[in-house]
């Protein structure tokens, strides 16, 4: 979950407004939570809309295998509402109709921000004093991948969201590597520049590329380094699953929706200053 969302997750908890669904407690209402279901005309309705393509040419079949698919997916009845030819050999479809499902939002693990975010005064501050150098910052895209917008979004000085990019921070040397960057290369740059941290893209998924190539480029780097001395390894994209950190060989991973002030707050609570560290963190909203 991105900080602006964890945010309001939070306010939900603490302040809700009236009418809101409840993210804690069972309400006398049965429509207003925990447990919640979709909603498209009428709350509580369960109308969800799904879109996909199959590998058939649009006919009459074709739109009969999208509502069996659909229905198979819980979708009873399901309403075809777009079907378009994609290719001599393709059809998308878009279906509208009720699901049954529910959902308890208790279950709901998530991962709050576990450090306080910082002004850039305030992170130059923090360097200047605890480190006693400039925190030297490595990044780029791996791989194929050719979108540098998310990367250039937290690392260039113009920044993202109304926020200036890493580049700004007085107390930060940054070296954007740009895209498609080897793995080896990236290695020996880190290595060269003596970064403290190298923050990585991945924007594409397909075949999950944005996960294999994350696993390699942490054993190479575990590889190359010395135990201990490994740079603060940092992943970014908008399908990253934000929990993931262990699974992939890296220390952080940031979604969708993420501000450079962010990463140069966790910057600091990471590898400057762990008195950063929030108080309350929880992971689930329900004890099991
Ligand atoms: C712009 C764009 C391009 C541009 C990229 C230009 C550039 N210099 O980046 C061009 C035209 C080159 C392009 C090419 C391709 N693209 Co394209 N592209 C997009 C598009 C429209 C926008 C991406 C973007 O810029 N988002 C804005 C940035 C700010 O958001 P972001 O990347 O999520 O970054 C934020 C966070 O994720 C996070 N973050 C990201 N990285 C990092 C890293 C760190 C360290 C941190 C802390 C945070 C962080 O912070 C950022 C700010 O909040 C998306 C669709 C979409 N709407 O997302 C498709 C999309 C990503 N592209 C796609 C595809 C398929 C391609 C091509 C394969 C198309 C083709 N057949 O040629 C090629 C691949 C080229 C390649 N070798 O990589 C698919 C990927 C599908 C998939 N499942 O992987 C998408 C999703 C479109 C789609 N729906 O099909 N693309």
């Amino acid at each position: 979950m991105s900080a602006p969302r964890a945010h309001e997750a939070r306010r939900r908890r603490e302040n809700p407004v009236p009418g809101e669904v409840s993210l804690e407690t069972a309400s006398a209402d049965p429509e207003y939570g925990p447990i919640v279901r979709p909603y498209g005309d009428t709350t509580g309705d369960g109308m969800v809309q799904v879109s996909f393509t199959l590998p058939l040419p649009h006919d009459k079949r074709a739109e009969g295998a999208a509502v069996r698919m659909a229905h198979a997916m819980g979708m009873e009845p399901a309403l075809l509402v777009h079907a378009k030819a994609m290719g001599p050999h393709f059809t998308f479809f878009v279906l509208y109709g009720p699901v049954k499902h529910l959902i308890d939002i208790r279950d709901i693990e998530i991962l709050e921000r576990e450090y306080e975010l910082l002004s850039s005064k305030e992170v130059n501050q923090a360097i200047r004093r605890h480190l006693r150098r400039k925190l030297v910052v490595v990044g780029g895209c791996i791989g194929t991948d050719a979108h540098t917008v998310g990367i250039d979004a937290i690392l260039n000085i113009k920044g993202f969201a109304g926020e200036k990019g890493l580049e700004y921070y007085r107390e930060m040397t940054v070296h954007n590597l740009g895209a498609q960057v080897l793995v080896p290369e990236l290695v020996n740059q880190a290595r060269e520049l003596k970064a403290d941290a190298v923050l990585v893209s991945q924007v594409v998924t397909q075949r999950d590329a944005h996960i294999h190539n994350t696993q390699a480029m942490s054993a190479a780097f575990r590889e190359a380094f010395p135990a201990g001395q490994v740079p603060h390894l940092i992943v970014g994209g908008p399908r990253f699953e934000e929990s993931a950190a262990a699974s992939l060989g890296v220390d952080r991973i940031f979604g969708r929706g993420t501000t450079p002030g962010e990463v140069a707050s966790y910057l600091v609570h990471a590898l400057v200053d762990p008195s950063t560290r929030r108080t309350a963190t929880s992971t689930t909203s329900r004890k099991k």
